[in-house]
């Protein structure tokens, strides 16, 4: 069985190739996640996995595959700008960046990539969650940051699901 080549080089003269995978056309192949998520989850803290919880059940429930990441823009600066850059070549479609405090990882996401990021302001043990929500809020023009409400990581997880079903 013969497949025509889509692109023709040659002043449109059809080529075709047989069907026989080529070595490195398979070992690209091999190299492909079918399972990838299409949702990260991050999150400034282990002790904020509680609260950003149901991110994931929100993206479970709609069938959406997404991972989780515990790295502080503050504590691992580096992993963060690494994980960000990495993330759409890696074939992830949204951020939900949850933190408390000063949180600055939605902000920090979203200068590291050009994925939509969304913020989860987390209530910490003072201020009642309003010090994260101005921080992922506020930010300066050009560095978008989508936010839900204080603790909102449910209607996050459905915000990063109706962006992917859009
Ligand atoms: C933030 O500081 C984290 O997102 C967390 O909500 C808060 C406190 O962190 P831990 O001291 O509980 O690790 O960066």
């Amino acid at each position: 069985m013969e497949i025509a080549k889509p692109d023709r080089p040659n002043g449109g003269k059809a080529e075709t190739a047989t069907a026989e995978p080529m070595p490195e056309v398979e070992s690209a192949f091999e190299e492909i996640e079918v399972d990838a998520p299409l949702v990260g989850i991050i999150m400034g803290s282990a002790n904020d996995k509680p609260k950003m919880r149901p991110a994931g059940e929100s993206l479970h429930e709609a069938g959406i595959r997404y991972e989780v990441r515990v790295i502080s823009a503050h504590r691992d600066p580096e992993r963060v700008r690494e994980y960000c850059y990495a993330a759409r070549m890696r074939g992830l479609k949204v951020i939900i960046a949850g933190a408390g405090m000063s949180a600055a990882l939605p902000g920090v996401a979203a200068a590291h990539s050009d994925l939509p990021v969304i913020g989860v302001p987390l209530a910490g043990k003072s201020l009642g969650g309003l010090d994260a929500l101005l921080s992922a809020v506020q930010m300066p023009p050009g560095v978008p940051v989508g936010c839900v409400a204080i603790d909102g990581a449910k209607n996050a997880g459905l915000l990063a699901a109706r962006i992917i079903n859009a």
